[in-house]
């Protein structure tokens, strides 16, 4: 469609090489920590049965180094709330596993309009976009996404947003500690509509889905 050449994007394809490592670095270590913490849960969940009395266990004594104002002290929270009429979403990276949204539902009504923040407020340096596909896409978005993994330069500059009639609504590609809102009106007909951050490597886990009703 143009005639850029995309051999030049030396910075670019760096940091895309770089996050992909840095993605898939974080996919198996989240795929870990979820193993380990669903058999902690489980083995918690017996234990409890068998030491009710653990719960009198002292609890440990807060820090009181750790002053709780000095968390966060600029972000929005992450909210599903009605205003106006509308929904507005804010959502971030979930700070256990920055490879995820930690809004990963919300439910808005049928033509309503829509205000979607994604804030990518997030402890690691991890590129991130909001892709709202259309019901029943998610399987093709991901594999889109992915797709985009051999040709990361060609993708980069589109902030690897899939083509095609299945993508609703989009941010760009947002670096650290950007964030952008994006509105649009709810689709007429009720289902799921799933949202993913289509950064090669991220969809698999970084989904969630909007309930149309
Ligand atoms: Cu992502």
């Amino acid at each position: 469609m143009d005639t850029h050449h995309d051999s030049h994007e030396g910075g670019g394809s760096f940091w895309s090489a770089a996050n992909v490592f840095i993605g898939l670095a974080f996919a198996l270590f989240s795929l870990c920590a979820g193993t380990v913490l669903i058999g902690g849960g489980l083995m918690n969940a017996f234990g409890s049965k068998k030491a009710p009395d653990a719960a009198h266990a002292p609890a440990a004594a807060a820090p009181a180094a750790a002053a709780p104002t000095a968390a966060a002290p600029t972000a929005a929270p992450s909210s599903v709330k009605e205003e106006g009429g509308a929904v507005l979403v804010t959502l971030k990276p979930g700070a256990a596993n920055p490879m995820s949204f930690d809004v990963t539902s919300f439910t808005v009504k049928a033509g309503q309009p829509v205000k979607v923040t994604f804030d990518n407020d997030s402890m690691t340096p991890l590129q991130h976009n909001w892709v709202l596909g259309a019901a029943g896409s998610k399987d093709r978005l991901i594999a889109a996404a992915n797709g985009m993994m051999a040709e990361m330069t060609k993708w980069m500059p589109r902030g690897f947003v899939p083509d095609g009639p299945d993508v609703l609504a989009h941010t760009k590609l947002l670096n650290a500690k950007e964030k952008e809102t994006v509105e649009f009106t709810a689709p007429k007909e009720k289902g799921d509509y799933p949202y993913l951050c289509t950064f090669p490597g991220h969809s698999m886990i970084m989904q969630g889905t909007m309930k149309v009703e």
